[in-house]
């Protein structure tokens, strides 16, 4: 795919023509609207955990019943939310960019999934699957964890969730770095910039000369790193964005 040519800015200060490559990063804030609360917003999802009492192997392992209550409710409740316009927005997005477009969610929910997004990498694992911590094998589990089911692929009854928690390698990192380093355009989407890797991407996508784009509620701690702002309800500024990238990219096929 050629490199965006000189003058080749697009509609709203976005650069798009014929063949450009996106990474679009997603955090908790484009779920928000679908009822999934965020993390560090006020009455947040961890407002009444400390971070460290549910999101880490060590809290874990000094306390597995807790935490298992805690995912499992977090699964019961996501079973009930929708995809909301912004996750159906980057599905049209798909649809027209195909292979051109990657996106990266630190978000364990699968509503990109349910609102038609297949090129999608969890970089911190997805609720709906658990990991063995005997053999190490992860799977597809719908029963609750705090009832101990079986591993698929050992028998042993010592699943946990197949989430990233700090201090844990996230998955897919080299996908995303090539992807970061061959991209025209980046995307953050409702992440507050609070936690490393995903808070780099940014700088990554741009020193690799890609124009990037923030798109968040309020600014965030890495606004300052981004070329072009956009601040208002995922539900409204995605939609609009992912037009202009598409009538933009249309008008020049
Ligand atoms: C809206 C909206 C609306 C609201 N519309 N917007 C470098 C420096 C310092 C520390 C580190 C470093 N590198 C690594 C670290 C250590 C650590 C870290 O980052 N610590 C920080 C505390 C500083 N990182 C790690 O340990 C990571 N692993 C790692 O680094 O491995 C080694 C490695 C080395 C070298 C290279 C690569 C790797 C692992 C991090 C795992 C994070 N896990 C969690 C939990 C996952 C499971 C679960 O969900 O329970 O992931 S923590 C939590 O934070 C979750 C999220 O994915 C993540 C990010 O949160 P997010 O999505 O940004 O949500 P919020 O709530 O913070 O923000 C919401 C945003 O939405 C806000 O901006 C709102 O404005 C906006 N919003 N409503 C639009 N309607």
């Amino acid at each position: 795919m050629p490199p965006p040519e000189a003058g080749d800015a697009g509609i709203g200060g976005t650069r798009f023509n014929g063949g450009m490559r996106l990474v679009v990063l997603t955090g908790a804030g484009i779920s928000a609207e679908s009822g999934v609360p965020t993390f560090r917003d006020a009455g947040g999802l961890w407002d009444g955990h400390r971070v460290e009492d549910v999101a880490t192997p060590e809290a874990f392992a000094r306390d597995p019943e807790t935490v298992l209550r805690f995912y499992d409710a977090r699964r019961h409740a996501v079973a009930f939310a929708d995809p909301n316009p912004a996750h159906l927005a980057l599905a049209r997005l798909e649809a027209v960019f195909g292979e051109d477009l990657l996106v990266v969610t630190q978000n364990i929910d699968d509503l990109h999934e349910r609102g038609g997004s297949r090129r999608v990498v969890h970089m911190h694992g997805e609720l709906l699957r658990a990991r063995c911590t005997a053999c190490g094998a992860a799977s597809s589990v719908t029963a609750p964890l705090i009832e101990r089911p079986p591993c698929p692929r050992c028998g042993e009854r010592m699943l946990r969730p197949d989430v990233v928690w700090f201090g844990e390698m996230p998955y897919g990192l080299e996908a995303i770095d090539e992807a970061l380093l061959a991209c025209d355009v980046f995307v953050a989407i409702g992440t507050s910039g609070a936690v490393h890797p995903a808070a780099g991407f940014v700088m990554t996508a741009a020193a690799a000369g890609a124009h990037t784009v923030e798109l968040n509620l309020a600014a965030s701690e890495i606004t300052p790193l981004f070329d072009e702002v956009r601040h208002g309800p995922a539900t409204i500024v995605v939609p609009q964005w992912v037009d202009e990238a598409i009538a933009t990219r249309s008008a020049r096929e």
